[in-house]
């Protein structure tokens, strides 16, 4: 049976995630070896040669997978018919630009985009915003697709900051990353963030169908639960939140294939399913956890291929609630700057 092509659009595809996203995703790694995709680049004109020169060298790719390239600075024509969106293109932060001007600029950029996948995407359209700031973004996109497109098919990348917690956990635990589930990012991609153990286990290698805690395993290493929770608090997750700024630091330039890395997983999970554990994604809050209803907040979360939803009743202790409540503030924060600017309500 010939499987039709499914059309994903890129944003931002003549930038740096989106060169390393293309041809992975043309390559079979997001949807899969048996899923052919068509392509749609959308760049604005100053991108546009960079979009031109990555679909010149797809070509000399010649993946099986690859229906079709097609490029446009025209939101409209961009999303039409696309199954899938990844939002990576937004604006960056300028030198003595305030959050409010940086949240303005990317409302103008993800309104319009939000109001053309409501108006001409297909009908299963699902979108992840990865541009920053990436759940206000998602917050803005999702609002100006409504009533068209259902809330829940938006969502926003923590991905990234999930892969680099269970990283940052392997090697404290000399382990590998496969060995390590139910990380939780809680909150904003930003460095409020909660990279959360609670609730991780690790799978020893000497028996590997038994589970023990992750805490328990990091307190043996390091020499008692204190110890353990002081890593936790000054080591692992300043490390995590910050670790986009040291890999600046140290590469010159901002994270790229791992953030493409990220991406990937994120829409193969969404659309293929979690069958190990949860992982985290930031999506829209129906009130779980005691996030205000609307935000878009990153939670645990599993898909059975049909979106991802929020693992409901685990249970955070004060120090937890402490940190997703400072997350969700900045969270509030930003959706209130967008209120004044009348794009959310
Ligand atoms: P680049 O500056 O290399 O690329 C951005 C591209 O977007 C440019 O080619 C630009 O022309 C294009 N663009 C700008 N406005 C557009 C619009 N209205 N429509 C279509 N295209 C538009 O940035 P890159 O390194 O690729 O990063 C892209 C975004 O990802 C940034 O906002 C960055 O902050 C964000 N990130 C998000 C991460 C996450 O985990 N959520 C991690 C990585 C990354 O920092």
């Amino acid at each position: 049976m010939v499987t039709a092509p499914t059309t994903v659009t890129i944003t931002g595809a003549g930038g740096q995630i989106g060169y390393a996203l293309l041809f992975r995703i043309a390559a079979g790694d997001m949807l899969g070896p048996d899923r052919p995709v068509r392509l749609r680049l959308l760049e604005i004109p100053q991108g546009m040669r960079a979009a031109e020169g990555a679909a010149l060298e797809l070509q000399d790719c010649a993946f099986p997978l690859l229906d079709a390239v097609e490029l446009s600075d025209d939101p409209r024509v961009a999303f039409d018919g696309c199954n899938i969106a990844l939002l990576v293109g937004a604006r960056p932060r300028g030198p003595g630009m305030e959050r409010a001007d940086l949240l303005a600029a990317n409302a103008g950029i993800f309104g319009p985009q939000g109001a053309a996948i409501g108006a001409s995407a297909a009908v299963d359209v699902r979108v992840v915003v990865v541009g920053n700031p990436a759940n206000t973004n998602a917050l803005i996109a999702a609002a100006s697709a409504a009533p068209d497109v259902p809330a829940d098919r938006f969502s926003a990348l923590t991905r990234l900051d999930h892969n680099r917690a269970v990283g940052q956990l392997a090697e404290a635990l000399a382990v590998g990353p496969g060995a390590i589930t139910d990380v939780t990012i809680w909150g904003n991609h930003s460095a409020t963030q909660f990279p959360d153990v609670t609730h991780a286990t690790l799978t020893r290698p000497d028996a590997p169908g038994e589970r023990t805690p992750l805490l328990a395993a990091l307190a043996l290493r390091l020499g008692g639960h204190e110890q353990a929770i002081a890593w936790l608090d000054d080591v692992f997750i300043p490390r995590v939140a910050q670790r986009g700024a040291e890999i600046i630091q140290v590469r010159g330039s901002s994270s790229v294939a791992s953030a493409a890395n990220a991406a990937i997983e994120h829409v193969r999970d969404e659309h293929h399913g979690t069958p190990n554990g949860w992982t985290s994604a930031a999506v829209v809050s129906r009130g779980e956890y005691g996030v205000p209803e609307g935000l878009v907040c990153s939670f645990p979360v599993t898909s059975d291929g049909t979106g991802y939803r929020v693992v409901e009743g685990l249970e955070l202790d004060d120090r937890g609630h402490r940190r997703l409540d400072a997350s969700v503030a900045e969270l509030i924060a930003e959706r209130d700057a967008v209120r004044e600017l009348g794009v959310v309500r």
